[in-house]
C-alpha cells in the first residue's frame, strides 16, 4: 500500500510577491519548464511534496540522531546552533585541503544512511531534473580527475538555531568558491528537504526584497549597502517532512528563524547553479 497521499497541483502568489508551484513528486514530469521559470524570475518557489515517504525518513532520521554512517561533522558558526553532516562549502578551507577525500566519503555515507531508499544524490536529483525538462542534476567535478564536491549536506538545527538574512548569491565571493565560480553561472538557487521539522519555529521565511547576481557580490563587498529589513513581513515556509522547497534564494534575501523546542530541525540542503555550458544545473552543500 502507498502511505502518500498525493498533493494536488496549485500556484499561488504570497506575500503579494512571492509565485509559488506547488506539485506532488509523482507529477513533476508535467512541469518540465518549472526550473526555467525560476530563472526567468516568473516563479519563486517550488514546493514538491512526498519526495520521501515517512517512513523512510523516520528510518534516516534515527541512524543520523546516532551517526550510524560514521559521517563527518562540522559545525556552523558557534552562535547559529547548528551543525552539519559533511563540509559546506562556505565554511571550507581555503583550497580545500582534503575536502574532496571527504567528499567521497560523504557520498557512501549518505548512500549507506537513505538505503535502501535512493539517497538525495539520486532522489532529489531525479525530480529537479524533470522540473528542468531533463537536465541532469549533479556534484561539480573538482580541479583533479575523479574528484567530485559534496551534492550536499546535511544539517541539523537545535534549539535557539537560526540562519540570518542574506542573499545566496553572495556566496560567489568566497575563497572557496575559486574553482567552483570557474565552473558555473553566477546566479544560485537551493533546495532544502526538510528530513524533520522543528516543533515551533525553524520556518524559512522570505522577503521582498531581490537583487540580481552581481548585485549581491557588490551587496557583500560593501556592508553599507546591506538591504534594510524592518518593515518588511517575510513569507514564511515550515515545509512537512519528506518535502521540499527549492527557492529563487541567490535573489531573494531570506532567513531561517529561530527553532523553538527542543526537536531538532533536520534537513538536505543544497546550492545549485547552471554550469558555463548549461549542459547541466551543479549542486553542492
Ligand atoms: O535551512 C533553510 O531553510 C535555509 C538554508 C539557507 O538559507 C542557507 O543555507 O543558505
Amino acid at each position: 500500500m502507498n502511505a502518500l497521499r498525493e498533493r494536488p497541483t496549485a500556484t499561488s502568489t504570497l506575500g503579494g510577491f512571492l509565485r509559488l508551484l506547488e506539485v506532488d513528486a509523482h507529477k513533476v514530469a508535467g512541469h518540465p519548464d518549472a526550473f526555467e521559470a525560476i530563472r526567468s524570475g516568473a516563479l519563486q518557489a517550488i514546493v514538491v511534496h512526498n519526495v520521501y515517504e515517512p517512513a523512510v525518513l523516520a528510518a534516516v532520521v534515527a541512524r543520523l540522531e546516532r551517526n550510524d554512517p560514521g559521517f563527518l561533522q562540522t559545525w556552523f558558526p558557534g552562535k547559529f546552533r547548528s551543525w552539519f553532516f559533511g563540509r559546506n562549502l562556505n565554511l571550507a578551507e581555503p583550497g580545500l585541503p582534503g575536502y574532496f577525500d571527504e567528499a567521497a566519503r560523504f557520498s557512501s555515507h549518505l548512500r549507506e544512511a537513505f538505503a535502501p531508499a535512493p539517497d538525495p544524490s539520486v532522489e532529489v536529483a531525479r525530480i529537479l531534473s524533470a522540473l528542468d525538462g531533463g537536465r541532469p542534476f549533479l556534484s561539480p567535478p573538482g580541479p583533479e580527475q575523479g574528484q567530485r564536491y559534496m551534492f550536499t549536506t546535511l544539517r541539523a538545527h537545535e534549539e535557539g538555531g537560526y540562519i540570518p538574512p542574506h542573499f545566496d548569491n553572495e556566496q560567489a565571493l568566497r575563497p572557496t568558491y575559486a574553482h567552483l565560480r570557474s565552473l558555473v553561472e553566477l546566479h544560485m538557487t537551493s533546495y532544502v528537504l526538510t528530513l524533520d521539522r522543528a516543533g515551533e519555529g525553524g520556518a524559512l521565511e522570505v522577503f521582498d526584497c531581490q537583487c540580481d547576481p552581481a548585485n549581491a557580490v557588490a551587496i557583500n563587498r560593501d556592508g553599507a549597502s546591506r538591504p534594510v529589513i524592518s518593515g518588511l513581513v517575510p513569507v514564511p515556509f515550515r515545509v512537512p517532512p519528506g518535502s521540499m522547497i527549492i527557492l529563487d534564494s541567490g535573489r531573494y534575501l531570506h532567513r531561517l528563524s529561530p527553532v523553538e523546542g527542543e526537536r531538532k530541525r533536520w534537513t538536505a540542503c543544497s546550492f545549485m547553479a547552471l554550469s558555463r555550458k548549461r549542459d547541466a544545473m551543479y549542486c553542492w552543500g
